[in-house]
């Protein structure tokens, strides 16, 4: 049964509008959004909500945090793009800045996170040719079944997602898919002499926050290590406080040889995402060999240093891992016959919805909207819960509420 939900004459004209004009590449909940501060977002009849899904992780810190938004429109009064043809006074803060803060030797700075992933790509083969000698062309890269590491071409040819890759061949070579959470598949693929790197997700989230077994990421970079090659965190979602701690591989005290960052890197502000690693693989980029047009922008430097300084100043990697366990424990304490599973670390969680009606998921997503929380499912049944790091323990425990009295309207 479709869920009977009044949409506002307002909210109908953005709709109709991004109907006519704009591709359909998305299935979005029927909301139209104007306004956000904090944990809480407005749609354009005022209706207000919880932001439960934090722009895919992206508005960590909360909406239009004061301090970045203050240091975002300063800087965008003096000068926003010198592009790399020239120096700025702020790549170089922001280079040293983010070094030191990770204990990297080089940043490469980048903007969506799928160039970060493209950027990780091409290093990790550079590194294999130059430094290791690996015979050129041969490069092959270990990714693992379920992941999801952005939307670029190269990308969606190492997807296990038919609907990723459908009719968008033909298909970068070079990639080789295991299973995820699995060390013996890792050890087997990593006999072949070709391979260069291992990109894996520390938590998978599009496939629906698949925690990987303790141990995973320690014993994986060990098996890397072994075999001389470069294991490479996509932290795009997990990290910068999201599960808890800093990067999500801190869990395990796993250093990434090569780390990418993107989402909350600008607390929301703009696309600024970033590649780390040591000298060994960061030097054998040349001048000329890559970059981008915005990349490492003056903007985009000043709103990454300061998003990183307000996750340190405002302890959201202690604040995610406390309220995330209170989250996961409120919802246990529901005991909803439709949830048949409760997963996550610090505030990346989701929940699976069981039941005899496919779009369950789509519909507790359609009453968490009218009670005024917005969520969004993926992969059918699983709902990511993914609010912004500065929830507070109040305001948990109201969710928790909505979610138990939309769960209980589900027929
Ligand atoms: C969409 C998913 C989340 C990512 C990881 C790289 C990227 C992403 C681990 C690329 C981006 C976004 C993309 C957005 C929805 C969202 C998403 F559902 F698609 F998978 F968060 F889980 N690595 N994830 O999660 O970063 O280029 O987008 O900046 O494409 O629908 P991007």
């Amino acid at each position: 049964m479709l869920s009977t939900i009044t949409i506002s004459d307002k909210t109908q004209y953005y709709l109709n509008l991004e109907e006519q004009c704009g591709a359909q590449n998305y299935h979005p909940i029927p909301v139209v959004l104007n306004r956000g501060e904090g944990v809480f977002v407005w749609d354009v009849d005022g209706k207000k909500y919880f932001d439960f899904l934090s722009g895919y992780s992206a508005v960590s810190h909360g909406h239009c945090h004061p301090k970045i938004v203050q240091a975002f429109t300063e800087q965008a009064k003096k000068i926003t793009l010198t592009s790399r043809a020239f120096h700025s006074d702020l790549l170089g803060e922001f280079a040293r800045f983010i070094t030191e803060y990770f204990g990297y030797d080089k940043v490469l700075p980048m903007n969506s996170g799928a160039e970060a992933v493209e950027t990780g790509i091409k290093l990790c083969r550079k590194w294999a040719y130059e430094g290791k000698g690996t015979e050129e062309n041969k490069a092959v890269i270990i990714v693992c079944e379920g992941n999801f590491h952005g939307r670029t071409s190269t990308i969606i040819s190492f997807s296990s997602d038919p609907k990723a890759k459908k009719n968008f061949g033909p298909y970068m070579p070079g990639f080789k898919s295991i299973p995820y959470n699995d060390l013996k598949a890792l050890a087997a693929a990593l006999e072949d002499k070709n391979v260069a790197g291992f990109l894996v997700e520390p938590i998978q989230g599009e496939a629906g926050v698949i925690v990987p077994d303790e141990g995973y990421l320690k014993k994986a970079k060990e098996l890397c290590e072994e075999a001389n090659v470069l294991f490479i965190a996509d932290e795009i979602q997990t990290g910068l406080c999201r599960t808890g701690k800093m990067l999500a591989c801190d869990h395990e005290n796993v250093r990434p040889d090569i780390l990418l960052l993107g989402k909350a890197l600008s607390g929301g502000m703009m696309p600024v995402s970033a590649v780390l690693a040591d000298d060994e693989i960061m030097l054998t980029l040349k001048p000329g060999e890559h970059g981008s047009t915005y990349g490492g922008n003056p903007l985009a430097c000043k709103a990454a240093i300061t998003a990183l300084q307000v996750l340190k100043d405002e302890k959201m990697a202690e604040n995610a891992a406390a309220m995330g366990k209170l989250l996961r424990t409120e919802l246990e304490k529901l005991q909803s016959p439709h949830i048949s599973n409760i997963r996550g670390k610090g505030l990346f969680n989701a929940i699976v919805i069981q039941h005899t009606n496919k779009d369950a998921a789509w519909e507790l997503c359609l009453q968490l909207k009218k009670n005024g929380l917005l969520a969004k499912p993926t992969h059918g049944d699983k709902i990511r819960l993914a609010p912004p790091l500065i929830i507070t323990k109040d305001q948990i425990i109201e969710c928790t509420e909505i979610i138990g009295k939309s769960l209980s309207s589900l027929s």
